[in-house]
């Protein structure tokens, strides 16, 4: 009788401690509800994927032509669209009517001179002229200019290595000139001055020419040392060269005209 009371203590006081373990001893549990006790809800933790974005950049198209004033004088971009360069001087054109001849250019002689479009950019204006030279003068041509500064005072152009300027037109031989008032050129006679032959292509063509490259032409005229005549320009020239067996037609066009140091 004794082991039996006994053992109903014992198994009384494991059950207490069975049932009153779950919740802190506060009441007693049913088996099933501190059976779900036991279980801790595991969190679902939903991961938001991570993306990789990979932009795919399509290349365009490599323009060719970059705006170059570094380190550089612009004489003119021709963008204003009127007709004076950045430095004051006026465009013009001009043609072999001094000398009898009857070659003909576009924009007229003594009139004011004009810009046209596209140019380079496609955003501004070109200097162009049109025309056509005939075979009456014998060394017949056309051509454009521009004066270096409002009172056509000369420029010592010593200080540049290089002039740079883009070109389009129809194929033919074409001459850039630095006119010079030294005094061993005498005008209209002996205006041999230093200048440099360039095609000008279909498509716009940039030009980059060392001033040491420019040269007289042989045979004529007086010959002149080029920094004496490079230290006294009042113009840049832009003419027909070759002439013609029989009258043709010209297409200039001309733009961003660049010196640099
Ligand atoms: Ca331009």
């Amino acid at each position: 009788m004794r082991l039996k009371i006994c053992f109903i203590v014992v198994l009384t006081v494991l059950l207490n401690v069975l049932f009153t373990g779950c919740n802190g001893g506060h009441r007693p549990m049913h088996p099933d509800e501190c059976l779900r006790c036991t279980f801790t809800k595991t969190p679902v933790i939903y991961l938001t994927p991570t993306f990789t974005v990979t932009f795919t950049i399509t290349p365009t198209n490599t323009p060719t032509y970059t705006p170059d004033v570094m380190e550089s004088d612009l004489l003119d971009n021709m963008d204003d669209g009127d007709n004076i360069n950045n430095w004051g001087g006026f465009w013009y054109t001009y043609n072999d009517y001094v000398f009898g001849g009857d070659s003909y250019v576009v924009p007229l002689v003594d009139t004011p001179f004009y810009m046209q479009r596209p140019d380079i950019s496609y955003k501004g204006y070109a200097a162009r002229i049109t025309g056509y030279v005939t075979t009456t003068f014998m060394y017949s041509y056309i051509g454009m200019g521009t004066m270096l500064n409002s009172l056509k005072n000369p420029v010592d152009l010593n200080k540049y290595s290089k002039i740079k300027f883009w070109c389009k037109g129809d194929g033919a031989k074409y001459r850039i000139m630095l006119a010079s008032v030294y005094p061993d050129f005498m005008y209209f006679v002996g205006n041999n001055h230093y200048g440099y032959d360039f095609i000008a292509p279909a498509n716009w063509t940039q030009y980059e020419i060392y001033l040491t490259q420019f040269t007289q032409e042989p045979y004529w005229g007086n010959i002149v040392e080029r920094t004496l005549a490079l230290s006294k320009v009042t113009d840049i020239w832009f003419q027909t060269t070759s002439v013609p067996a029989a009258p043709r037609d010209v297409d200039l066009w001309i733009d961003e005209i660049i010196f640099e140091k």
